[in-house]
């Protein structure tokens, strides 16, 4: 039996809450208006605003030492879409999950979808995944991912990384999803290992290749990061690499800018608007990042740069969010993992209704005349601004939690799940 949490639920659970949210809603709003805010536009564009939760996130996550999973796991993808849904009751905006293969492998791909679209849930971005062997996708051991695998000299293990994207894209097409995003460990460890320029021009033949089976209505999207698993270099290690990689592939690919894949201190706002000038910005997967592909909480350690992120964003869609793919890439050992994507995706709410509180025209306004002291008084006057009442009640609006967090606990739902899926269940994945 599937648990939910209902719209009745959560209205329940918060009748005492309802009151003071209308007060504040009121004077929030008042304060905004008075400063000549389009308040309504803001709440709705925050309630139109989906980001997708990996079904990898809603298990505990594991490190280099250890793992500590927490009870109530879910035990299949199905139970994982039943987190999904519970997640999206909650916030309103998690409305798709994003399955990676072969961690996920759905026997049924169609009643995987039907179960999925009776919660309201669909089918973000298929993940493939060559960075392990794998049984079920390397055969009976004869292949390897060890030295890569569309990177890799052997002409067996390029072919078998290829096919199983294909897989992975035929599994999306029967799920409804529209696109496959193609993270690839392939680099290597020691100088002189492998040819630079031939590592890449073999994934790009390989991108090619996947590309070329790709439905008129998909996307791939390029997936760069500097190092991890590969610690001396990586071949799709920068946005410049995923630009090219992507404009090798085919004109359905678009490069992906996860939070946590640049090297410290990269002005990953300004990464934004270059792959946006490209028109090859395709997605974003939201975590932070205090030293590498940490997969912290959105906006826990670099909160400033979160918002001139989504102000970047906002700019490439002319004063709302653009349509690229938008998902949390978060993994965690020590929180509640659904309460941790709750916290990510309320942080991206909030800081996208504070990116849409900044006065674009003045702040050109400022940039014309060379004024960057103006410039700081617009966007400081926007981020400083306490817009939880707007995004209240954007959630509200769409039948979710005023207080989600909150609510969670109040509504029992890790018990409850504890109860039936048992303390000891583990979520595939890492
Ligand atoms: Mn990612």
């Amino acid at each position: 039996m599937a648990l939910r949490i209902t719209a009745d639920d959560i209205r329940e659970a918060e009748a005492v809450l309802a009151a003071h949210h209308q007060d504040d809603l009121e004077h929030g709003a008042a304060r905004l208006a008075r400063e000549g805010i389009d308040v309504e536009a803001v709440i709705a564009e925050v309630a139109r605003c989906s980001i997708g939760a990996p079904s990898w996130a809603v298990g505990t996550g594991g490190t280099r030492f250890g793992r500590f999973p927490r009870g109530g796991e879910p035990r299949t993808t199905e139970e994982k879409v039943d987190d999904v849904a519970a997640l999206n009751a909650l916030t309103g905006a998690n409305r798709t999950i994003s399955l990676h293969v072969p961690w996920d492998d759905p026997a049924d791909p169609a009643a995987l979808r039907a179960h999925a679209e009776a919660l309201g849930i669909g089918f973000d971005a298929v993940n493939s995944n060559t960075f392990q062997d794998n049984p079920s996708t390397t055969g009976d051991g004869a292949i390897s991912y060890k030295f890569g695998s569309l990177a890799s000299n052997d002409r067996g293990v390029r072919k078998l990384a290829i096919e199983h994207n294909r897989a992975v894209i035929d599994l999306g097409v029967a799920l409804g999803s529209t696109a496959i995003t193609v993270w690839l460990a392939d680099g290597t460890n020691h100088p002189g290992q492998a040819s630079f320029l031939g590592q890449f021009e073999r994934v790009a033949e390989g991108l090619r290749e996947v590309h070329a089976h790709l439905p008129a209505d998909w996307r791939m999207f390029t997936e760069h990061k500097p190092f991890e698993p590969a610690f001396y270099s990586s071949v799709n290690n920068d946005w410049g690499s995923s630009l090219l990689l992507a404009e090798l592939a085919g004109p359905q690919a678009r490069c992906l800018v996860d939070l946590g894949h640049h090297l410290p201190n990269a002005n990953i706002e300004q990464v934004v608007s270059r792959l946006a000038m490209t028109g090859r910005l395709g997605g974003f997967h939201f975590n932070d990042s205090k030293y590498g592909d940490d997969d912290l909480t959105v906006g826990s350690i670099h909160p400033y740069q979160l918002f001139l992120i989504v102000l970047e964003l906002i700019e490439h869609g002319d004063g709302a969010l653009p349509p690229l793919a938008y998902m949390v890439d978060a993994s965690h050992n020590l929180k509640d993992p659904l309460e941790d994507l709750i916290q990510s995706t309320d942080q991206i709410q909030v800081t996208l209704a504070q990116a849409l509180l900044v006065d674009r025209d003045q702040l050109r306004e400022a940039q014309d005349d060379d004024d960057p002291a103006r410039a700081a008084e617009v966007l400081q006057a926007a981020c400083r601004s306490d817009v939880r009442p707007l995004v209240a009640e954007a959630r509200r609006r769409n039948d979710a939690a005023l207080d989600p967090i909150g609510t969670f606990r109040r509504l029992g739902y890790r018990a409850a799940v504890t109860a039936e899926r048992g303390s000891g269940a583990v979520a595939t994945g890492l």
